[in-house]
Order: structure tokens, then C-alpha cells, then sequence
């Protein structure tokens, strides 16, 4: 049985609970919540296991902590025989590796920066430091990431190409954190809307929240 760090609502951890779903493994693991707006992920006893003070982490039995969604999400993957999230070719993995990065740091990243930073984020004992210039210029810059991925989207049926990849998934992530944000697609971002309509239906994305019943442990 593995163990996820995880606040039940975050974006970043529905990445993980999406792959999970999508690699049927939810019975093989249990989730922690580690509360975001109480600052639990900031505590000396957190910063020890994943020195980033972020959420997801995944420990393994032998004690191993894994942070970072996207290694999280290639271990789980390398579990199988086969992978479904992250390629099986060095060509497959390499576009899929680059197509998910490009997606925090032109879109998921982004967002999460225009939240900590221009809007009120976590709450004042969480959100220490605050740029709210900088927050707004993230902000610009996932709109253009959603022009961008939208300008992919009117030529292959998935982010990585033509297969469902880790790299939908983190555009997923990005755009649920942008709907917490209150931050539209543009409308003329036509195939990236009808892109998320698709991953919406999918049962991993429905079932995210609800995989588990959060249990709270303070870390
Ligand atoms: N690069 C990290 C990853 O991919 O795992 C980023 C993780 C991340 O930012 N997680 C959020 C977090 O811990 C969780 S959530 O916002 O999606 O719920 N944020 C808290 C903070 O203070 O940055």
C-alpha cells in the first residue's frame, strides 16, 4: 500500500488521482490530507518529506518519497508492463515529457502563480510573500498558453498527439485550476474547449475527488 500527500480539491494532486484512475491502481494506495489552507504543507514535519513544501507526494513502503507530479506520475505508469501515460518508444516519452513541462510552464504553473500572487491565494498566515504585478503577467501568460495548446489541439486529437498522455493530464490540471480562478478559456479557443468537454467525460477526471474519502492526519 502507497501513501499520497494530498489536499482532495488541488489541482496538482487531481494529476495524480486522474492517473491513478486512468491506471486503475486506486485500491493500491491510501491519501493523507495535508490541509493547504491551515498551511499543513509548510510545517518542519511536511518540509522533510518533500523539502518543495508542495502537494502531491507519494511514499512507498520502504520509505521512498516522491514528489513532482510528473515523476509521481512515471513511476505509477512504470509499474505496468506496458505504460499508457508516458510513452513506451524514446520518441513517444520525449514528446510526451516536453508536451507535459511545456504545460506547467506555459499554463498550470502559471495560474497557480496569478492565484498565490494576485489573488487573495491561501489566506495571509499562508501567502507570506506577494507580487501581485507578477502574479498578473502569469496570468496573461496562461491565457496565451490556452491559445497556444488550443493551436495544437486544431491539429492532433491530444496534447502529445494521438494518444491520451500524461501531457493531457497536466492541461487538465491547468485548466481545472483555472476554472477555480475564475479564469475562462476564450471562446475562440474552439478545439481546446471541445478538447476539455472530452477529458471531462472521462471517468478518471469525474471520479478525482471522490476516489477517497480524505483522511486527515496532520503532517
Ligand atoms: N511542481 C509541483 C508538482 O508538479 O507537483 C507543484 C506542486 C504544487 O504547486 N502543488 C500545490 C501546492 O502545494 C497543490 S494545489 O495548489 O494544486 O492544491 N500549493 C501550495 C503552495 O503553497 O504552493
Amino acid at each position: 500500500m502507497m501513501t499520497i500527500y494530498d489536499w482532495h480539491t488541488g489541482p496538482y494532486p487531481a494529476r495524480v488521482r486522474i492517473a491513478l484512475g486512468e491506471l486503475g491502481m486506486q485500491s493500491q494506495v491510501r491519501f493523507v490530507s495535508v490541509d493547504l489552507w491551515k498551511g499543513e504543507h509548510k510545517t518542519p514535519v511536511f518540509l522533510v518529506k518533500n523539502y518543495s513544501g508542495t502537494l502531491p507526494v507519494l511514499e512507498l513502503d520502504d520509505g521512498t518519497l516522491i514528489a513532482e507530479c510528473t515523476a509521481i506520475t512515471q513511476y505509477l505508469d512504470a509499474l505496468n508492463d506496458k505504460p499508457i501515460l508516458t510513452g513506451v518508444t524514446p520518441r513517444e516519452q520525449g514528446v510526451i515529457h516536453m508536451m507535459s513541462k511545456r504545460a506547467e510552464i506555459e499554463l498550470l504553473d502559471a495560474v497557480s502563480v496569478y492565484f498565490h500572487h494576485a489573488t487573495p491565494g491561501l489566506g495571509p498566515d499562508v501567502e507570506i510573500y506577494q507580487n501581485a504585478e507578477w502574479g498578473l503577467r502569469q496570468r496573461d501568460k496562461a491565457v496565451r498558453g490556452m491559445h497556444y495548446f488550443d493551436s495544437v489541439l486544431r491539429q492532433v486529437p491530444f496534447i502529445a498527439g494521438d494518444t491520451f498522455s500524461m501531457a493531457d493530464i497536466t492541461v487538465v490540471g491547468g485548466l481545472i485550476f483555472a476554472g477555480l480562478v475564475k479564469l475562462s478559456v476564450p471562446q475562440e479557443c474552439e478545439a481546446l474547449r471541445a478538447w476539455y468537454e472530452r477529458m471531462l467525460e472521462r471517468p478518471s477526471v469525474q471520479n478525482r475527488i471522490v476516489m477517497s474519502e480524505p483522511v486527515t492526519i496532520s503532517a
